[in-house]
């Protein structure tokens, strides 16, 4: 973790199921959103529409920088630990508004590998504000990735437990499975948040925690079985 004169510095990284319609369903899981809160000075003084369904031209604008990451700018947080910066980084996938196919990236990878990337670089990408920036960055306040790098310290992965158009629960719960045992290999710690809490169905939240319980066991298990190969059998 580096360290600034204000204190430490913490890169965070916003994950969740990510991609086309078919993939993600009728509505994007909360990643934007919370980011975007998070940033602001005021909560509830956000925008909620963050769309992913962008052009050629603006995916290669400085914003978006031919990445399928946004970076949301810094936020300082004081607390009795102490003063923190926290850096945060959305891992999307934006997709083409003319062919509706995802547009191609930096990093071809698929969404859980490049989603759980520790080190981040884009030259001279621009902190992200929201759509109508992208186009018009000169109309908006402009503000570099520091030195267009980023270790990331640590993960927020997104679970949606409202009900939303075509993305079953199930699915979404075996990306959030995949996406676990991907950051796992980071060795870097990560939280699961529940999103959409203001319109959740209450089942949905009960099964994430007992996947999410279930999910631990078998971490833990693995984790275990990597550090003592001779005890796996
Ligand atoms: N009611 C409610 N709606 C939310 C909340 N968070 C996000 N939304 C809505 O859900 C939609 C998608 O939110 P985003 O934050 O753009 O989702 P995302 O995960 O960033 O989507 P992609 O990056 O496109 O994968 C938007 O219309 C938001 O207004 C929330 O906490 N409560
Ligand atoms: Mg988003």
């Amino acid at each position: 973790m580096a360290k600034n004169r204000e204190g430490k510095i913490v890169n965070v990284t916003v994950v969740g199921l990510s991609g086309t319609e078919r993939e993600k369903g009728a509505a994007g899981v909360g990643k934007s959103c919370l980011c975007n809160r998070f940033v602001r000075p005021r909560a509830d003084d956000f925008y909620e529409t963050h769309t992913s369904l962008i052009s050629q031209s603006d995916f290669g604008g400085r914003v978006i920088n031919n990445d399928q990451f946004l970076y949301w700018g810094e936020v300082r947080r004081v607390d009795e630990s102490g003063s923190f910066t926290f850096r945060i980084v959305e891992q999307t996938e934006f997709v083409d508004d003319a062919t509706f196919q995802p547009h191609r990236s930096t990093n071809p990878q698929p969404y859980v590998k490049r989603a759980a990337t520790a080190k981040l670089s884009s030259a001279e990408k621009l902190m992200y504000i929201c759509t109508d920036q992208l186009g018009v960055e000169q109309d908006f306040e402009q503000l570099q990735m520091p030195d267009g790098k980023l270790t990331v310290d640590g993960f927020i992965l997104c679970c949606d437990v409202s009900l939303v158009a075509n993305r079953p629960l199930a699915d979404q719960l075996d990306f959030v499975g995949s996406l676990c045992r991907q950051l796992a290999k980071t060795k870097r710690p990560f939280v699961v948040a529940a999103t959409k809490c203001d319109i959740m169905v209450e089942q949905f939240l009960r099964e994430l925690q007992s996947y999410l319980a279930r999910a631990k066991v078998l971490l833990l298990n693995a984790s275990f079985d990597t550090s003592n190969p001779s005890r796996t059998s």
